[in-house]
């Protein structure tokens, strides 16, 4: 923690850090809490980008800086009747006044300002925060509706392009870099064979003209959102690192995916994983509220497909990366990447049961006209 602290020191020009503390559960990055003893001054998240994920973290900062400004115009002059606070994450220069900061070891650091009176939550508490879960997206999608993809880098080339996925999966079985035939392993193996079809569903859809690229959050898991200390209302959206230029698709399939799933990402009692479809109609219809002026007939066409698509998606990463080696995501365990595809295919499976009542769902909450 001395090292962290070092570098927690080149973003605090009064003051002395005091203490460090590991924060959050990201997959990805290596996320801190920095507390500072100077009054006046506030704690704020140090991050350590991860740079095997995202080879040029530079295009994360420019991404920030163009999203805030843009957020920012748009709450003032926008004509929102919010009756919230609304806040975004304010990027902290360094005392050499640059955005984020080198070490020795070339690692790539940036620090970000910790949003006042706020908490999180790793689950969908009930149907009243999964309103509000789906408000804060279609808030964030609402409020990026009007900014110009091509004012925005790539941050991840390939994230959430399930074709790509399917390919490394491909790639990564065939070099039998590890070798194992378990039950678990076969299933997996079992639940792409029957699912390879559908892989491309939404860049065919994307292709074909029907889905637009739109400027999206990327990783809408509920414990992004941050909710009110007093009002538990949802105040803002965290991890911006993903946010870039893709279709809605990506954000609304894998909000439902991560949040209507009770028993989460991390269970091992895979029979009782399933997907808890009242709270989908409940994120669905907040999202609606914010959403709904600028959703088109096909956007609410595919939403069905992109909940199915973006589960099967996530555990197509996931076992990819566990007969790759565990490369990407961040493991504790040998089995623990097998583990999570292995709930991911059991999502799937529950989606598709429920696929009719998901529909009408899709289809009950849509404004007509
Ligand atoms: C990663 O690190 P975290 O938890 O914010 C991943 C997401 C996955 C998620 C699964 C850049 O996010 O796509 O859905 O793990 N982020 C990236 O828990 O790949
Ligand atoms: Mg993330």
């Amino acid at each position: 923690m001395n090292k962290i602290r070092k570098v927690a020191e080149q973003f605090v020009s009064s003051g002395n850090v005091v203490n460090v503390d590991e924060f959050g559960n990201g997959n990805i990055n290596d996320t801190y809490l920095v507390h500072v003893d100077d009054q006046g001054i506030e704690n704020f998240i140090l991050q350590q980008i991860n740079t095997y994920v995202f080879p040029r973290p530079k295009l994360i900062i420019h991404n920030l800086r163009t999203f805030t400004e843009h957020v920012n115009q748009r709450l003032k002059n926008g004509g929102f009747n919010l009756n919230r606070r609304w806040d975004v994450p304010k990027i902290l220069p360094t005392r050499a006044g640059a955005d984020f900061y080198v070490d020795a070891q070339d690692s790539f650091w940036r620090a970000i300002s910790f949003v006042k009176h706020s908490h999180s939550y790793d689950t969908v508490q009930s149907m009243d925060h999964a309103r509000e879960t789906g408000y804060a997206l279609g808030l964030f999608h609402n409020l990026v509706s009007d900014l110009d993809s091509k004012r925005m880098h790539d941050t991840l080339v390939g994230y959430h392009i399930a074709p790509q996925y399917l390919q490394q999966y491909d790639h990564a079985a065939a070099s039998q870099t590890r070798i194992n035939d378990s039950p678990l392993v076969r299933y997996c193996h079992q639940s792409i064979r029957e699912r390879r079809d559908l892989t491309s569903i939404l860049e065919d859809a994307k292709k074909q003209g029907h889905l637009k690229t739109h400027i999206i959050h990327g990783d809408t898991k509920v414990n992004n959102i941050l909710f009110c200390d007093k009002t538990d209302q949802a105040i803002s959206f965290i991890d911006l690192d993903t946010v870039k230029p893709g279709l809605i698709h990506y954000d609304i399939g894998d909000c439902l995916r991560a949040n209507c799933n009770p028993l989460g990402e991390e269970t091992t009692d895979f029979d009782n994983v399933h997907f808890e479809t009242p709270l989908a109609r409940s994120i669905l219809e907040g999202y609606f509220a914010n959403a709904g002026t600028f959703l088109t007939e096909n956007d609410y066409a595919f939403i069905f497909d992109a909940v199915r698509l973006l589960t099967f998606e996530q555990g197509l990463r996931f076992f990819a990366d566990y007969l790759a080696g565990d490369i990407y995501f961040k493991v504790k365990h040998a089995e623990h990447n097998l583990e999570r595809a292995v709930v991911q295919f059991k999502l799937t499976e529950s989606i598709e049961a429920q696929e009719k009542e998901l529909r009408s769902i899709i289809a009950d909450l849509k404004p007509s006209g």
